[in-house]
């Protein structure tokens, strides 16, 4: 645990060793050039199983072949699949594809629309050197997208987790055992994602300092969390209300009026978060100092109203949700944006957030402590 946070202090060459797990992915990530007409979804942790009760996968799995098929296929999308898309340390290899059998055909169609690559998570890590393996030939640790000079690198993220990586063979046998032959008989749900906050946030400090050093954009998943420029929904709220306020002083009368019903709504729906109970964010915001858009992350899609995804298009960078069309009650106003309903499907997506890469690239070469600092 003080390996993370020492880390932050020091500064000088010593300074990017503090990641070696890290620092080796970025040297190791298979390239992948984007242009302006790059298009690419980013989906991370479906933790398919074998279909059954116990199977998270399963309440969404009709959404996201939707999805896939008739809206990212159709626009020409490329995908990531960004680790954890097999559940392994429940069900064995042979249920999950022959259950899923038609989403992994679905998954190389992407290839056709310029590439299809998937990273592993700690949840699929087994794979990496099977060679029967349906996605055996799109299977890698790390891609990084290089984007003019900048480099925007994917990973599950479960390599930042300092605490647990050391002794992760024999501990993930013993995990693979506990959920395989005792957590599924007694109906355990979701265990080994059921991190902690602490957790979340150790692993994504770890992350964000990282990138900050290197001066790199990191896209993740592995805490099931989404995060657009570092931010959670409630840092991002919070982040939003203290920038209109430095703009009020500023202001003349008609934007002063527009800024205070901005707040209030944004106040408003910071209120809601909190009366949820939602665990994103923890007190006093994720990073304390000016925020640098340096962290994204997917999100996934097990979760209970939808599912969360990063899209590229050009050089704009979008975290989406989509959702059956009942409850898009819990999703406005954020960014003033209107849901879209894919035609004749129930389905609806909505922006959750998006700027633009160059902005966010900019404020991390203008604000973070570079490898070249000290
Ligand atoms: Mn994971």
């Amino acid at each position: 645990m003080a390996g993370i946070f020492t880390g932050l202090f020091s500064s000088g060459g010593k300074a990017m060793r503090k990641h070696p797990h890290l620092e080796r992915l970025l040297h190791t990530a298979t390239p992948v050039k984007l242009d302006h007409s790059s298009k690419i979804l980013i989906l991370s942790d479906l933790h398919m199983g074998n279909g059954g009760r116990l199977d998270d996968f399963r309440p969404n799995a009709t959404l996201v072949k939707t999805i896939l098929k008739s809206y990212y296929l159709q626009e020409e999308y490329s995908l990531v699949l960004n680790g954890d898309i097999e559940e392994l340390y429940k069900f064995p290899l042979a249920t999950i594809e022959s259950e899923w059998s038609e989403l992994y055909d679905l998954f190389q169609q992407f290839k056709q629309n310029g590439f299809f690559w998937k990273t592993y998570g700690n949840h699929d890590a087994a794979l990496l050197n099977n060679n029967s393996y349906r996605l055996a030939s799109s299977l890698v640790e790390s891609v990084k997208f290089l984007y003019g000079k900048e480099t925007i690198l994917l990973f599950h993220g479960h390599q930042a987790s300092v605490i647990l990586w050391e002794s992760i063979p024999l501990l993930s046998r013993a995990i693979i055992f506990f959920l395989r032959y005792i957590a599924k008989p007694a109906g355990i749900k979701n265990y080994s994602v059921a991190y902690n906050s602490r957790r979340k946030y150790a692993l994504e400090k770890s992350i964000y300092d990282f990138s900050n050093r290197a001066k790199i954009i990191s896209i993740i998943g592995h805490t099931h969390r989404p995060l657009f420029e570092s931010l959670s929904k409630v840092d991002f709220l919070n982040y939003k209300i203290e920038e209109l306020c430095r703009a009020y002083a500023s202001a003349d009368t008609e934007l002063c009026r527009e800024i205070e019903e901005k707040i209030d709504a944004l106040k408003a729906e910071l209120e809601e978060c909190y009366k949820k109970g939602k665990k994103v964010g923890l007190p006093g915001g994720l990073y304390n100092m000016l925020p640098i858009p340096s962290v994204f992350n997917s999100g996934c899609t097990i979760g209970k109203r939808g599912i969360t995804a990063l899209e590229i298009e050009g050089s704009m960078i979008r975290l989406v949700c989509w959702y059956n069309g009942k409850q898009s009650e819990s999703f406005t106003s954020t960014k003033d944006n209107r849901p879209t309903t894919l035609a004749e499907t129930g389905l609806s997506r909505i922006v959750l957030n998006e700027d633009s890469l160059d902005y966010a690239f900019s404020r991390i070469n203008l604000l973070a402590r570079g490898r070249t600092d000290g």
